[in-house]
Parts: C-alpha cells; structure tokens; sequence
C-alpha cells in the first residue's frame, strides 16, 4: 500500500450524535456570564447562577478564517433552560458577508430555529432530529430549544461568511420566543 496516496481520517463525524473529533475541531462554550443582553429580560439573567451552560459549538476549521470558497462544519448544542419566559437560545447573528448562506439540521432534541431578514420580518421553523434548514443570505439565525433536553443541531456554512453579532446587539431580533402556558409562542419585541 502507498501510504503517501491514501491516507486515514483526521477528522471524525460520529453518525449517530454529531460529535465531531480530531484535527482542528475546536471547541467552545457559552455560560450565562456570557451572554449579557441576549435575552429579553436581563436583570433576571444577571440574577441567575452566572456559570450555567446555555449552549456549546464544536467547529472543524479546515482552512482559516475568511478563506474564499472553503467551508466549515460544526454543531452547536443548547441545554434545556429559560431566562424567565424565555427558552435558551444561541446569541444569534447575521454573516458579515452579508450573502452568506447556511445549512442547519436537526440531530437531537427539539427547538426551533428563528430567522428575520433585513427589514426585520420574522419567521421560526421546528427543529426536530432530521429537520433540515436553509438559512439564505442576509437572513439572522438563532436556535431555542423548547424541549426537556439537550437539543444538538448541525451546521455547514462558508469559511468566509464571518459572523456580525454587532447588528444584533444594537436591534435585537424583533420577535421573542417565549414560554405562554407551556406553548413556545413568537411574541413581538
Ligand atoms: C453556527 C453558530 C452557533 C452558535 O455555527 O455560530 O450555533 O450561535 P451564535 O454564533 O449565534 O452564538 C452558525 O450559525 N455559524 O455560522
Ligand atoms: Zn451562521
């Protein structure tokens, strides 16, 4: 066998659960701490337990940052929870370039995805495990899990589509996804 010519996976994609291992995969976290003004009620958020885990994101960054025409693959999983009325949710964002498309889908657990585009038109679609979503460009994403249990998707978007929570932090999304008598409902904000 030529070793040079056929080489073994450096990365690993586990089918069943999404895992993903191996060379540069990394690996973060998002506490409450760190996610100051992210839900609609902030003083309830500062009062909580500031070490809670919301969600984490497991990335393979094949190529760097920005790279033309390459693209990454990750999931992100979001702990049960809520900020009072509010289920947990990822911080959200538009692409800084702004024509960014993205891939997501459903691995495990139930949420719901939450799309607005420029004009701040909202709209969410059920996440449930094999539920594929096409996020267009120019569109913000965000993920709540509504469920009583980790909720994992996946995710494949371009390496140089960058990420803009700036927009975000200064408008928001214009619609809220809140917990009304048990049914995860979008309130407008
Ligand atoms: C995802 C998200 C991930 C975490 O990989 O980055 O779900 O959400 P926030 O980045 O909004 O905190 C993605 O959409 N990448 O483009
Ligand atoms: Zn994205």
């Amino acid at each position: 066998m030529n070793d040079e010519l056929i080489l073994n996976p450096r990365v690993h994609f586990q089918i069943g659960n999404g895992e993903l291992r191996g060379d540069n995969v990394q690996h973060s976290y998002r506490v409450i701490r760190d996610l100051k003004h992210i839900f609609l009620q902030e003083q309830t958020r500062e009062q909580m337990d500031q070490d809670i885990l919301v969600y984490e994101v497991q990335v393979y960054f094949p190529v760097e940052e920005g790279t033309e025409g390459g693209l990454y693959f990750g999931n992100s999983t979001i702990y049960p929870g809520k900020v009072g009325d509010e289920y947990f949710i990822t911080k959200g964002h538009f692409h800084s370039q702004k024509d960014r498309a993205e891939f997501y889908w459903g691995i495990y657990g139930e949420g719901m995805l939450i799309l607005m585009d420029e004009s701040g038109k909202i709209w969410a679609e059920k996440m449930i495990p094999g539920s594929l979503h096409y996020i267009p460009g120019k569109t913000a994403h965000r993920v709540a899990n509504t469920g009583h249990e980790p909720l994992r998707f996946g995710a494949c978007w371009p390496s140089d589509a960058g990420h803009d929570y700036k927009s975000i932090a200064n408008t928001g999304f214009s619609a809220r996804l809140l917990d009304v008598n048990g049914i995860p409902q979008l309130i407008k904000s």
